[in-house]
């Protein structure tokens, strides 16, 4: 017997088998190495989806019916290793949402945790348990566990963006609940800005104890994430593997923004081919800026901006910019690590 192989099956033992699978058992030994490999096999796939034809479906969806009566207008990107589940990666649903000016889609809550990275259009609004924020392209905005949350386009354009949730992840744990907000739109409690004020100046309240496993922050404006990005990029100091990297941090315990899903925001200098890296969070890059191409288990994809792609878990990775590009990206690390899971590695030089 090692890891890998399987004994030799025996009359005796195919007759023993079907004995102990009517009492619902099964022996170990004979599915061992399916269950325990040696390195992660998921039937999770690399994929890009262009944005163009994202779109077009989306505002045709638009005409079929509203945000409202769908509850969220929402085109899901399915993985194609894993078509029928709702899934983009094993652990991580992600679709893309549109919300037409004049619109409302209803306040609800779940167990899901859930993030918003902003495609397209500008000044729709999302409100999460109670205040307002104004979305614009590249706003990373979360929605934390049984967050009270509805979204509002007052503005005059289509609003589009990629909704990220741990979807799968609360399957898997049998958790999910879910409920209706008593209206369709929250009363706004606190005025919009207020909770960037309060915990997103690198300042805290005085007495602020962290209560909720979810940042404070619900919007990380891409002005400013960019220009962290735009200051640290001229000291040159480049990582072979990531270029320019940066995570999105709660500000009240220095971990990730949601407590399933890490969020992260890179910047590709021109002309840059990356170290191969592979690791243990499969990941779902949207690219907001730039143009590329990303190779991942050997396939490359070509994208451009607002192009989604995914790499799965344990694949090897490698970027080339053709110009400066900027990928935002998602992924389960966060609870992997918490769980004693995350392992990563870098390419030979
Ligand atoms: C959800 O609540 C939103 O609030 C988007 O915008 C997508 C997909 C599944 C379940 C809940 C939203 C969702 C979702």
């Amino acid at each position: 017997m090692s890891l890998t192989e399987k004994p030799a099956e025996t009359p005796e033992r195919l007759a023993f088998y079907d004995k102990i699978n009517a009492g619902n058992c099964n022996a170990l030994w004979t599915v061992f190495a399916d269950i325990i490999t040696p390195e992660p096999k998921s039937a999770c796939q690399p994929h890009c989806w262009r944005y163009a034809p994202l779109r077009e479906w989306l505002l045709e969806a638009g005409e079929l019916i509203t945000a409202k009566e769908a509850e969220r207008r929402v085109l899901i990107l399915e993985n194609p290793g894993l078509r029928g589940q709702s899934r983009i990666t094993t652990s991580l649903y992600a679709g893309l949402q549109l919300v037409l000016p004049g619109e409302v889609a209803p306040a609800h809550r779940h167990s899901q945790s859930a993030l918003r990275f902003v495609i397209d259009g500008d000044g729709a609004y999302t409100a999460v348990e109670g205040e307002r924020t104004l979305m614009s392209f590249g706003d990373f905005v979360i929605t934390p566990p049984w967050a009270w949350h509805d979204h509002g386009n007052q503005s005059d354009q289509p609003m589009i963006w990629l909704d990220g949730l741990d979807i799968p992840l609360a399957s898997f744990f049998d958790a999910s609940f879910a409920e209706p907000g008593a209206a369709d739109t929250q009363a706004q409690t606190r005025p919009t800005g207020d909770s960037l004020a309060r915990y997103g100046a690198n300042m805290l309240p005085v007495d602020f104890e962290p209560r909720e496993l979810a940042s404070p922050i619900f919007n990380y404006p891409y002005e400013r994430s960019r220009e962290a990005l735009e200051a640290l990029k001229r000291q040159q100091e480049w990582d072979p593997c990531h270029g320019l990297k940066l995570r999105y941090v709660n500000p009240a315990d220095g971990g990730f923004a949601m407590p399933t899903i890490s969020a992260f925001l890179q910047l590709l200098p021109q002309g840059m081919r990356t170290r191969a890296y592979r690791s243990t969070d499969a990941t779902v890059f949207v690219s907001t800026e730039g143009h590329g191409r990303t190779t991942i288990d050997g396939k490359t994809f070509d994208w451009g901006p607002r192009d989604i792609f995914v790499a799965p878990s344990w694949k090897w990775i490698e970027h080339e910019a053709d110009d400066e590009a900027v990928l935002f990206s998602y992924s389960d690390r966060v609870a992997q690590q918490k769980l004693g899971f995350w392992r990563e590695q870098r390419g030979d030089a």
